[in-house]
């Protein structure tokens, strides 16, 4: 079943100089293409309605400061199941207890600092794809 969904290399990522490393993954997935491809700081109002789910947690504000603190790769990936397959590649939230060989168990140690987001669900793609992406149809 081919799917859209809405990835962001986090500023931890473009930082460490690992977008090559990162999307390397994900284009050689078989049969996987990107559709759209951006290098931008993300403002606040963006950020907010992304993480609107997180309001009140409390690692909000600094999940918000440190996502507006440089610039994001956003991409959209397009293909065979490719938001369980994004999700699966970069690994569960915590880099600690993420495999070795997905993106986050590979090069992350901090929670808030976990190198990927990949949309959870078509619904949730869709509508961030709309969010970061306005222009795509
Ligand atoms: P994402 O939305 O970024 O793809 O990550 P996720 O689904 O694996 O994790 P989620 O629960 O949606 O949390 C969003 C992001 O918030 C940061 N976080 N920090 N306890 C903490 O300090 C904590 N928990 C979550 C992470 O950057 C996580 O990806
Ligand atoms: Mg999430």
């Amino acid at each position: 079943m081919s799917q859209r969904t809405l990835v962001l290399l986090k500023p931890d990522a473009v930082r460490r100089g690992l977008i090559g490393e990162i999307i390397g993954r994900i284009e050689r997935k078989a049969g996987w293409t990107i559709g759209a491809l951006e290098l931008r700081t993300l403002d606040l109002g963006t950020l907010e309605q992304h993480y609107a789910e997180h309001v009140g947690r409390p690692f909000y504000e600094p999940l918000m400061e440190f996502m507006a603190s440089g610039p994001s790769v956003a991409l959209v990936v397009e293909g065979e199941r490719v938001v369980e397959g994004v999700r699966a590649l970069a690994g569960p939230t915590d880099p600690i207890a993420a495999a070795p060989g997905s993106i986050r168990g590979d090069f992350g140690t901090i929670v808030r600092e976990n190198l990927i987001h990949a949309s959870d669900s078509p619904e949730s793609a869709e509508r961030e794809i709309k969010l970061f992406f306005p222009g795509l149809v």
